[in-house]
């Protein structure tokens, strides 16, 4: 809570400060963990300019890189509270906040990258995002995030047996800690932040992400086994406070739903550069051995148990089974 207080406090010194220098009327606060040219950092600065332009000036976004506001999981908090205007975070931590997000967190639930920007352009896409708002949340957009896999300090992960009891860290959200018991590994939930020193201390065993996260944070350096499992595609997603909405005028609110799509497909662009370029310059060190999943159908059987257990009210069992029959 202390902790809480002081960043709200932090972002009301920075939005004074930046009230001097910044033409608009209004400027909405965005928080982000990646740092400065990281496609999702972009792709919100992007959504300013357009914002700006679209409101004649009146509206821009001021976006808090390099988790300069706090982790994921307080800044949330803090969009709920409406003490923050925007985020832009992984779905996975709303997984325990919003129930239809599940649905985008199951493991291989998505066949390809294509398959889930068919699902998320779609009308279930656009169902999931209204299905933020009872919760003091208005979804606005997914940015891509491309197919997360393991990396390890030790050894390289070939087989389903090779995560037998290895400490991976994961995201906060229950339906992945239960994807992790699955496949036999021992989940630890852990800020992003913390996962390059808990690499370098032997607190954990390895983690999992995309190409991009995995080189811009160095985690590369720390744990130089890079397994090919893609276990998730769950899309990054930009989020507003309830309060910051509704104290919009319906005009503004317009301008900023088309900026937000705006951004959503430029940031497409972005992404598939960033992937190319991310994996490019981990495989030129030379110190990094990257390895493909040898049964691919003992992971898919393994994770079964989670759906199971998570998808089993209809309505989410509807969602997962309406997800699938998307070609
Ligand atoms: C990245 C994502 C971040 C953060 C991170 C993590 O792929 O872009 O927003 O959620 O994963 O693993 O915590």
């Amino acid at each position: 809570m202390r902790r809480i207080h002081s960043l709200v406090l932090a972002i009301g010194l920075a939005a004074a400060a930046s009230s001097t220098v910044q033409a608009a009327d209004r400027t909405l606060r965005s928080a982000d963990t990646h740092g400065a040219g990281y496609p999702t950092v972009a792709a919100v600065e992007f959504m300013s300019e357009r914002v700006d332009a679209l409101t004649g000036g009146a509206l821009d976004i001021k976006v808090f890189h390099s988790r300069q506001l706090g982790e994921e999981s307080d800044t949330i908090e803090m969009v709920r509270a409406g003490a923050l205007d925007l985020v832009r975070v992984s779905l996975s931590p709303f997984t325990d906040l919003v129930p239809e997000t599940q649905a985008f967190a199951m493991p291989f639930v998505f066949r390809s990258v294509e398959h889930a920007h068919a699902v998320l352009d779609g009308e279930i896409g656009r169902a999931v995002l209204d299905a933020f708002k009872p919760h003091g949340f208005i979804g606005l957009a997914y940015f891509d995030s491309g197919a997360r896999s393991f990396y390890t300090v030790a050894q390289p992960v070939r087989r389903l047996a090779d995560l037998a009891g290895l400490r991976i860290r994961i995201q906060s959200s229950d339906i992945i800690a239960a994807t992790m018991e699955a496949l036999g590994a021992v989940p630890q939930k852990m800020p992003f932040g913390e996962v390059g020193t808990a690499l370098e201390t032997g607190l954990i065993d390895g983690a999992e992400n995309n190409w991009p996260s995995y080189e811009a944070t160095g985690h590369f350096k720390a744990a130089p086994n890079y397994a090919l499992s893609r276990h998730l595609i769950v899309p990054e997603v930009l989020i507003m406070s309830r309060r910051s909405w509704d104290g919009m005028t319906t005009d503004h609110q317009a301008a900023v739903r088309t900026a937000a799509g705006e951004a959503e497909e430029m940031m497409r662009r972005l992404w598939a550069e960033r992937v190319r370029k991310a994996r490019e310059t981990v495989l030129a060190t030379g110190e990094v051995t990257v390895t493909e999943i040898e049964d691919p159908e003992r992971f898919r059987e393994a994770v079964q148990v989670v759906y199971d257990r998570f998808a089993k009210t209809p309505a989410l069992k509807n969602l997962v089974a309406r997800i699938q029959a998307v070609q």
